[in-house]
């Protein structure tokens, strides 16, 4: 089999890592990890473009050594450079390196000193204390690589949503495509009610002729194995390995499908046990009067809820906790949405470890709609991000302050700026205080106990130029797990010091995750919702940062950065904390509204 863009990015990915490992030039390292982003990103594959004779080297960031090995990679399905260099590094090491935690000297040091080439293997050692006496390691790091090992078997069968998201999608277009006269087709279970993981993909629709869009199913080329193919329900898995349920219903009672299946368990049960004190009963096919035993059937989820004396409620909120009760008491919030996004004040740029140009990010933002952006390259304390020097942020600075003349999108001078261990930042304050938007985040020492982190957090809250803490726990889905700190003492410092908290939409992070958010929201502080892009296309993945944001409950006057520009550009030309009155100014109003 041809390989895809993906398994050729990943095979540069590795190679970058490899090279790593061998202690080679940074510049060749960077070269081969943008040259695996570029090639993730293009939406045509490689090999077409290789058998059409197509030039690669025209693709930005593919050079002449690259197009060749991508040539060799697509011809003979091996890469010799890449084999040449697994065979001089010990087995199975880069296996190691992927466990979050263990950079690849670590890796070297496990397989060379431990003689380890498995993860299996690596958890052994971190629970019997081997791992603990490796230099530069310790009890504590080993203890936190043991932890994400754990995470990564935790997730076990549970799919990313931003995995699962684009499956359905591509699936839902397929059928479409297959059979034209489908009705409403969605999806339905944790994925329509953004759930961060996803057990399965459920697919809920109508059609005339039902058993077709089933027969289309098991017939898509994607799919790799049919579990169940039944005139009500179609399951399979696909190539990826996620299972899909597809149900196809009656147009007449189509409202009550979709309820029953969005879920969750729990919010059916209460609605049920609701609904049982009234003399009715639910099932996917309607709501029964007991006594009677007629059916009712409800065309749309809508006429469903209104039967049952409540509104509808939007499917992130389905929990099955609060929604009920707060429905009742007409306490529903009006929930944050794409489109009252006004800006986004996280994104790299190829000057970091972004991929592209400051000019393409600025006009993806503009294109997004926004009224303002910032733009946040990494400082220098990270060897391989690329992160800018002191004189590079500063004619960074320099140069967007120069080219906002051409736009009409404001651009916002930044700075992700690392919290270093002891909480103090990377820059100088008299560099940090020129610039309009800093991002301060943890992207080292990861591993420090609960109160060292817990201070460390609060100290960069209580510098005055830091505007938001980014990605406050560091977690990576089903790869890392989040640091360990005193989550109350943090988000309540983060309101007494007017530091804004983000909601990262990147779908491998979603960072706060929906609870934090919830209780950050509860204690006023404000929120924003940014993609941290490295790459042009990535200023989409804010859907996964919104849907966030609505399962915690979030108006868009909790979200700051649906501020328009002028009230945004008060708040960070007030003084912290005095600016968090520019934020409760408008939460007040709409409140009251
Ligand atoms: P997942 O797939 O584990 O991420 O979670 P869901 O919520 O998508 O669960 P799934 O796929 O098993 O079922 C989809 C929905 O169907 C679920 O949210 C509620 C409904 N459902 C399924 N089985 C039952 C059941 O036994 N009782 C009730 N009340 N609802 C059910
Ligand atoms: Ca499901
Ligand atoms: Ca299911
Ligand atoms: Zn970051």
């Amino acid at each position: 089999m041809a390989p895809t863009n993906q398994q050729i990015a990943e095979l540069f990915e590795d190679l970058g890592t490899l090279l790593e490992m061998k202690g080679d030039t940074i510049f060749k390292i960077r070269a081969y990890q943008r040259a695996a982003r570029t090639i993730e990103q293009l939406s045509s594959p490689l090999t077409h473009a290789l058998e059409n004779g197509e030039d690669l080297t025209k693709i930005p960031g593919i050079g002449k050594a690259i197009s060749e090995k991508i040539a060799e990679y697509i011809n003979t399905g091996q890469v010799s450079a890449y084999q040449k260099l697994l065979e001089e590094l010990p087995p199975g090491v880069l296996d190691l390196k992927n466990i979050p935690g263990i950079g690849p000297k670590t890796a070297m040091a496990i397989s060379q000193e431990l003689g380890i080439s498995t993860v299996e293997g690596v958890a052994e050692a971190a629970a019997d204390g081997r791992l603990a006496t490796l230099p530069r390691m310790g009890k504590r790091a080993a203890e936190n690589i043991l932890r994400h090992i754990q995470a990564v078997q935790n997730i076990g069968s549970r799919t990313p949503i931003g995995e699962a998201l684009p499956v359905a999608e591509q699936v839902i277009a397929a059928l479409r495509e297959q059979c034209p006269d489908i009705g409403p087709l969605f999806p339905a279970g944790s994925l329509r009610r953004w759930e961060e993981t996803i057990g399965d993909i459920d697919l809920i629709g109508t059609a005339p002729d039902p058993e077709s869009v089933g027969n289309a199913l098991v017939a898509l080329p994607m799919v790799k194995d049919v579990l169940v193919h039944g005139p009500k329900k179609t399951s399979v898995v696909v190539e990826s390995g996620i299972q899909i349920d597809l149900r196809i219903g009656e147009p007449g009672s189509f409202g009550a499908l979709l309820q029953y299946f969005t879920g969750s368990q729990q919010h059916n049960i209460r609605l049920r046990d609701f609904a049982n004190r009234q003399g009715l009963s639910l099932n996917e096919y309607g709501i029964t009067n007991t006594e009677t035993g007629q059916v009712e059937e409800f065309a749309d989820e809508e006429s469903f809820y209104a039967r049952l004396g409540l509104p509808w409620m939007p499917p992130e909120l389905r929990t099955g906790l609060y929604e009920i009760d707060a429905s009742l008491e007409d306490r529903l919030p009006s929930l944050v949405q794409e489109s009252d996004l006004k800006g986004d004040l996280h994104l790299h740029s190829e000057w970091s470890d972004g991929n592209d140009p400051i000019e393409m990010m600025v006009e993806a933002a503009a294109a997004q709609g926004y009224e303002y952006m910032a733009l946040t390259d990494h400082s220098a304390g990270l060897g391989v991000a690329n992160g800018l020097s002191n004189e590079r942020l500063e004619s960074q600075i320099k140069l967007l302050r120069s080219m906002q003349e051409k736009y009409e999108i404001t651009i916002l001078c930044g700075s992700e700026c690392d919290i270093r261990a002891s909480g103090e930042m990377d820059y100088p304050d008299e560099i940090l205080a020129q610039l309009d938007v800093v991002v301060a985040s943890v992207h080292s020492a990861m591993g420090q106990d609960q109160a060292t982190m817990t201070a460390r957090m609060i100290k960069a809250m209580e510098h005055p130029s830091v505007t938001i803490i980014g990605h406050l726990t560091t977690r990576l889905l089903g790869q890392r797990e989040p640091v360990e700190f005193d989550v109350e003492a943090v988000l309540q410092a983060a309101r007494d010091t007017g530091t804004a908290l983000e909601i990262n939409a990147s779908p491998e992070r979603l960072d706060l995750k929906d609870t934090h958010a919830y209780r950050a929201r509860e204690l006023g502080v404000p929120l924003v919702i940014n993609t941290d892009s490295h790459h042009h296309t990535h200023l989409n993945k804010r859907r996964f940062g919104v849907a966030v944001a609505r399962r915690a409950w979030c108006r868009p006057e909790d979200i700051l950065n649906t501020l328009p520009r002028e009230a945004f550009l008060e708040f960070i030309r007030t003084p912290k904390p005095q600016r968090l009155n520019v934020f409760d100014k408008r939460r007040t109003k709409m409140v009251a509204t």
